[in-house]
């Protein structure tokens, strides 16, 4: 039986400040996202781009909230529907756009999970928790508060409401090393799983994403991963607005592709951040559709002859 995969593009770059991340999509066309996954046997849908309105001029000067009133209105814009005829496959690909548009996506995913009754399980690999409300911004840019919308934390009206918000003991991050004040008393009260770079040092990525995966299994959970470029290493991914020193590495990030493809939980992921007018020659997307190439099946070796 041929496994299906979508691929839909979400173009939004209103909630960076860094503009670029609407060509994401583009990017990962012009690396052949999709002839890479249907050359390792999957039967691939490229479903387009959502229309994303254009954004209204600079509304006001406030830097703490510029981007607020555009941004907000455009997540509201965002098409359910889209999300949902995408999950009409074995798996969906998000092509982001900067990560606001996890808004999008995710909590399609969380009515998905939840027409199946099936618990959803997120694996967030970033630099940032992306937990700020819109009352604790300084910025104003919403790539950085995604993960409050869809754990249900007031302060998103503008947004689609949430039949289904996400649990956030269902959550693992890992990969964090950029934490606002009060995005770290927020995973403290909510009690979201964190391993940061240091935990990582540590214990690798393998034995919290195992236990991570042990989890999602027992509660026989849909697992979506939200991959977002600037987990990796600058060094390896220079093509992202929201660079931060000492990311993972090449083997690091394949090794946990690699693990997910083998536990055959991953129903949906998001690849956002990508900013091609950062990038060096395709290099970054590059790398991230090499990565996923990982997350869907390709070895150098398969575990029998590897075993020898
Ligand atoms: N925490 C900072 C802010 O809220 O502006 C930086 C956020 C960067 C978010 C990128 C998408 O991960
Ligand atoms: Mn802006
Ligand atoms: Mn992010
Ligand atoms: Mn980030």
């Amino acid at each position: 039986m041929t496994r299906t995969c979508s691929l839909l593009g979400v173009p939004v770059e209103t909630g960076a400040a860094q503009r670029g991340c609407t060509m994401g999509p583009a990017s990962l066309r012009t690396a052949e996202l999709g002839e890479i996954i249907a050359g390792l046997g999957w039967q691939v849908s490229d479903l387009g781009d959502l229309t994303v309105p254009a954004t209204p001029a600079r509304a006001h000067d406030n830097a703490a909230i510029h981007h607020l009133a555009e941004t907000a209105a455009l997540i509201g814009a965002l098409e359910p529907a889209a999300f949902d005829a995408a999950q009409a496959h074995d798996r969906a690909i998000f092509m982001g756009g900067d990560h606001s548009m996890a808004a999008g996506s995710i909590a399609g995913v969380c009515r998905h999970a939840a027409a199946r009754g099936r618990p959803l399980f997120v694996l967030w690999l970033d630099a940032h928790p992306d937990l700020h409300r819109l009352s604790t911004t300084t910025s104003g840019n919403l790539h950085g508060t995604p993960m409050a919308y869809l754990i249900g934390e007031p302060g998103f009206e503008a947004y689609p409401p949430l039949a289904h918000p996400l649990a956030p003991e269902n959550i693992c991050m890992m990969g964090i090393r950029s934490v606002d004040e009060p995005e770290a008393a927020h995973i403290r009260d909510r009690g979201i799983e964190v391993h940061d770079m240091r935990a990582i040092d540590e214990t690798g990525v393998l034995a919290p994403l195992e236990s991570f995966l042990a989890r999602v299994r027992a509660a026989r959970g849909l697992l979506h991963l939200s991959f977002d470029v600037d987990f990796l290493d600058p060094a390896i991914a220079p093509g992202v607005g929201t660079t931060v020193p000492g990311g993972a590495t090449f083997r690091e990030a394949h090794l946990i592709m690699e693990t997910l493809c083998d536990s055959g939980l991953v129903t949906s992921l998001d690849l956002v951040e990508l900013n091609p007018f950062l990038d060096e020659r395709g290099r970054t997307a590059k790398l991230l559709c090499d990565l996923t190439a990982s997350l869907f099946g390709r070895r150098v070796l398969d575990r029998m002859t590897r075993s020898f």
